[in-house]
């Protein structure tokens, strides 16, 4: 009896050891390969990909869908992870990482993005699309395939643009409705030229910080506002630290799904066809949940306990007025022909 459990047990580790070696195929014999060398395993591959949100954000529902099409289509030979509220690092550090090839994928906004190249910086001018459909025509057109295809240079493979979405004022000491009412309060932006020229402009006193830092400043009083679209502000629950949310809607933040240009190097051709496909698979998705947000959550903060203020047209054309200067100055940092054609093709995407 002694014995037959004993056997039973070497048994079970024997199953358990073969099951833990699921994943590589069995070698060939030789007698099916003709008496040739064994055929190599199949090779299979990790991605990482960690973002800044966490894990309700729409962003991860992207990164969800993406990993069940990689992971069924691909057959098990691609695993992915999935490293969400910064785990990994900030957008800046991560896109760093993807640099070096110790991560695969991150999908920081465009602002961080325009340090590597600045014709990133077009996404931060203030009120520059009209609506989310008018971004999207722009960012899957030839302007914004032009720019992924940048990023090449800098070791990132630009998959798809996501999307963030457009961004919205909170702060904890009063209602704003005027640039005036802006006035002396510190105001967290992202790491970006045009975000801190523009809060400057509107009389507010700017500081660039990493997402991740950003509810502990505001917790601690470091600072007083700050600026993200509304899905961000619900589901970061910014409510518990800021009471007042003002719609002004002033940037249209892209998301760009990057990857590791040294990973991208080694995957098999129909691997990377898959990888991209799941981009784009996601991405419509993505912005599909992305805009419902955007709408549902505005009652969201109410029922928070935030204030929500709507601006009129003529409180709204005041934000516009002070930050259109910045457009002026930043046109010859950017490249001014380049942000005239920008312009141009936004226009004709708006009467189409
Ligand atoms: C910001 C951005 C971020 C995203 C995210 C961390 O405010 O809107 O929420 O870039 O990936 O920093």
């Amino acid at each position: 009896m002694k014995h037959l459990k004993k056997t039973m047990a070497l048994l079970l580790v024997a199953v358990l050891l073969l099951a833990g070696c699921g994943s590589t195929p069995a070698q060939p014999s030789e007698q099916e390969t003709g008496g040739a060398a064994a055929a190599e395993p199949e090779k299979t591959y990790l991605i990482r990909a960690g973002i800044g949100l966490n894990d309700q954000h729409p962003q991860y529902l992207g990164l969800e869908i993406m990993k069940e099409y990689i992971e069924r289509e691909s057959n098990g030979r691609i695993e992915m992870q999935l490293f969400h509220s910064s785990q990994l690092g900030d957008d800046i550090q991560m896109m760093e990482a993807l640099q070096m090839g110790s991560q695969e994928i991150t999908c920081p906004s465009s602002a961080p993005i325009s340090s590597i190249d600045k014709r990133n910086m077009v996404f931060d001018l203030p009120f520059l699309f009209p609506s989310e459909e008018v971004a999207s025509a722009f960012l899957d057109g030839a302007f914004g395939q032009e720019l992924l295809d940048g990023l090449e240079d800098h070791g990132l493979v630009g998959l798809a643009y996501w999307e963030n979405g457009y961004r919205h004022l909170t702060n904890s000491v009063r209602e704003v409705r005027t640039p005036e009412d802006l006035r002396g309060l510190k105001i967290r932006t992202m790491e970006n030229q045009i975000h801190l020229d523009f809060f400057r402009e509107l009389g507010a006193n700017p500081t660039p910080m990493p997402f991740g830092e950003l509810f502990t400043a505001m917790q601690q009083g470091v600072v007083d506002g700050q600026e993200n679209p509304v899905s961000t502000i619900y589901l970061q629950s910014f409510s518990e630290v800021q009471d007042y949310t003002t719609l002004t809607g002033h940037v249209y933040s892209p998301f760009v799904l990057l990857m590791s240009k040294v990973f991208w190097d080694e995957l098999p051709e129909d691997l990377k066809e898959i990888v991209q496909e799941a981009a784009y698979v996601a991405q419509e998705e993505q912005r599909r949940i992305s805009r419902e947000y955007a709408d549902e959550m505005v009652e969201g903060l109410r029922e928070q306990g935030m204030t929500v203020t709507e601006l009129t047209l003529e409180e709204l054309q005041a934000f516009q007025q002070v930050t259109s200067s910045t457009i002026d100055k930043f046109k010859g940092d950017i490249g001014a022909d380049y942000v005239d054609q920008v312009l141009e093709e936004i226009q004709r995407l708006t009467n189409e």
